[in-house]
């Protein structure tokens, strides 16, 4: 799905500002809300998730459909383009109306959609509503298990437990935008670079027109020009971390003109090692969450900007979207500033009995005969793949964070996932799943056909905790008996870390303090060295980040290096240390 962007052809009109919103009180569809003026409606920003800029635990902790409502002018010029309503995410269901009629519904709150608005809007005013439910289950990607109770005295209550360590966050969370364009149009465009600059591409038009295809250096100079499916650059600038360069490929057809920017970068498994352009090429940096205060998940970017420069300060070279395709803005600022990206659509939480939060209800070992998401994932695949294709930056797809990869039915699964992402992606990316504790080179049923094995691994933390000795020889041990097993894997760490309240230290470093996290993250470095089919160390968590409310979390989970508000705590400094002495290719021969 193409980014809508301004051109020759083409306008954009952002809907971003401050809605009208309110809770659904169990009735507003039958009140036919969605075809009048909210009434006692509060203002809410859009884009931003709606819990923590009320101050009002009924919103905060709504659970169910709340409305959003704005209205827009549309002029008669406009009608006579295409006209499309574009939603960056809304979380994590939707239902959009324009003027009172129900144009579409979209399930999953990470992923761009969009819908026509032609034969419905009108020139002049309209009235644009979104329904969004924020309920997760055993059917929706991120997994939650919504129960009715019954209490005392009070009688049933609804709760909403997710099967995941990040607060359920809701509402639009990204830009709104009309666009417009001609009505002979160009669909999309996927690209596959190679290195010595050819570059194939697929192009998909709606319509009749005259296509013409030509590339763009990154100063503007036309460096070859296409035929329908491929061009050829001489001497190509190679996209790697440290430069890099994007081109433009630019398509007309017809009277439409679209820019597509692409980096020349090839991704490549072989023998233990991960190849970007042909070399070894070692992760450092983090998993992160869209996460900020005021903002919830909301689109932010000057945090963005932010987080980027302090990855670059830090020495990092890449994180993974744990746990949940982030902005295409972020994704965007990621092949413009060198950032590697492991792109992980929401499939978190497809374990019946276990997560990280301890608040469980399920029937552990029957995860795969439970969960009712194989067909939703597939979708999330599809249109994450869809949407991220072209991004130089996204150098892997992670297929889920921590499922029940243990289990019997895990395979049969996963296997068909996988196969599906291959398919799906032109520039044929490696595929991964990332895995938890339980899953071991004994019992994983997923690792003989995923091309990384990530692990998140909490020795120290959630087991031998305060025992760095003892967890030292667990963690060389177990990586002992993946490197035995899958020799010519690539293993990556994208999780290891530890609980640290920002500004409580201890001479003896004990569990929460500072001098913990760092001795702990020092013990992890020491270990991942020996083993040369280690080639990436992604530290849990770049920044403290909110959760559900539970007692094994501290307002929010504080495995982040830095603060929350983005202050580092006395790890950075080590981890900068590091990292700056860790070169992105070759650390590991
Ligand atoms: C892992 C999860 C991650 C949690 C982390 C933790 O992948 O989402 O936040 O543990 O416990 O199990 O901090």
């Amino acid at each position: 799905m193409l980014y809508p962007q301004m051109s020759e052809s083409r306008t954009v009109v952002s809907l971003d500002g401050i809605w009208n919103f309110k809770l659904d009180n169990g009735s507003g569809f039958d009140e036919k809300w969605p075809e009048k003026k909210l009434t006692d409606a509060r203002p809410m920003p859009v884009p931003c998730s709606y819990n923590d800029v009320a101050q009002d635990p009924q919103i905060r902790d709504h659970i169910g459909w709340v409305f959003y409502q704005r209205d827009f002018y549309i002029t008669n010029q406009m009608l006579m383009s295409r006209l499309m309503l574009r939603f960056g995410s809304v979380t994590h269901t939707a239902r959009i109306y324009l003027n009172g009629k129900l144009l579409c519904e979209h399930k999953g709150g990470f992923l761009p959609f969009e819908v026509r608005l032609n034969g419905f809007a009108r020139a002049g005013s309209n009235l644009l509503t979104v329904a969004v439910d924020n309920r997760v289950d055993y059917t929706t990607l991120p997994v939650g298990r919504l129960v009715t109770e019954t209490y005392p005295k009070i009688g049933e209550v609804t709760s909403d437990y997710p099967n995941f360590d990040f607060y359920n966050y809701a509402g639009i969370m990204r830009p709104v935008q009309i666009y417009a364009t001609p009505h002979d149009y160009i669909e999309d465009i996927s690209i596959q670079p190679s290195l010595d600059g050819e570059i194939h591409y697929q192009i998909r038009c709606s319509g009749e027109g005259k296509m013409l295809v030509f590339a763009q250096d990154a100063d503007g100079r036309i460096v070859a020009w296409g035929d329908d499916e491929k061009l050829k650059i001489d001497s190509p600038i190679l996209w790697e971390p440290s430069n890099p360069y994007l081109y433009t490929l630019t398509v007309t057809f017809g009277d439409d003109i679209y820019r597509q920017t692409f980096g020349i970068r090839t991704v490549e498994v072989q023998n233990g090692k991960f190849l970007l352009n042909g070399k070894p090429f070692y992760f450092k940096g983090f998993g992160k969450h869209e996460d900020s205060p005021v903002h919830g998940r909301g689109f932010d970017n000057a945090f963005n900007v932010n987080d980027v420069n302090l990855l670059k300060w830090i020495g990092a070279n890449s994180f993974r979207t744990s746990h949940y395709p982030y902005s295409e803005e972020m994704m965007m600022l990621c092949d413009r500033t060198g950032i590697v990206v492991i792109d992980e659509v929401p499939a978190v939480g497809l374990h019946t009995g276990f997560t990280a939060t301890g608040l469980l209800g399920g029937t552990p070992n029957g995860t795969w005969a439970q969960m009712q998401t194989a067909e939703h994932h597939q979708e999330v695949i599809r249109q994450m793949i869809d949407r991220d294709k072209n991004h130089p930056c996204v150098v892997m797809w992670s297929m889920a964070n921590e499922p029940a990869s243990e289990e019997e039915g895990a395979a049969e699964y996963f296997q068909p996932l996988v196969e599906l992402a291959h398919d799906c992606d032109l520039q044929h990316r490696p595929v991964t799943i990332v895995q938890y504790g339980g899953a071991t080179p004994q019992t994983s049923k997923v690792s003989d056909f995923i091309d990384v094995l990530c692990l998140n691994r909490y020795y120290g933390w959630y087991t031998q905790e305060a025992r760095l000795d003892l967890a030292q020889v667990m963690l060389e041990d177990e990586l002992e008996h993946w490197t035995e097993k899958y020799p010519d894997k690539p293993i990556i760490f994208t999780e290891y870390g530890a609980d640290t309240i920002s500004g409580m230290h201890d001479v003896i470093p004990t569990l929460f303090s500072e001098e913990y996290q760092e001795k702990m993250l020092e013990m992890y470095h020491q270990v991942f060295d020996h083993f040369p089919t280690v080639c990436g160390e992604q530290v849990w968590n770049f920044a403290d980040f909110a959760t559900a409310e539970n007692i094994r979390r501290v307002q929010g989970n504080k495995k982040g290096i830095f603060t929350r508000e983005r202050k580092p705590k006395k790890a950075a400094f080590s981890l900068k240390e590091r990292w700056e002495n860790i070169p992105d290719f070759d650390y590991k021969k």
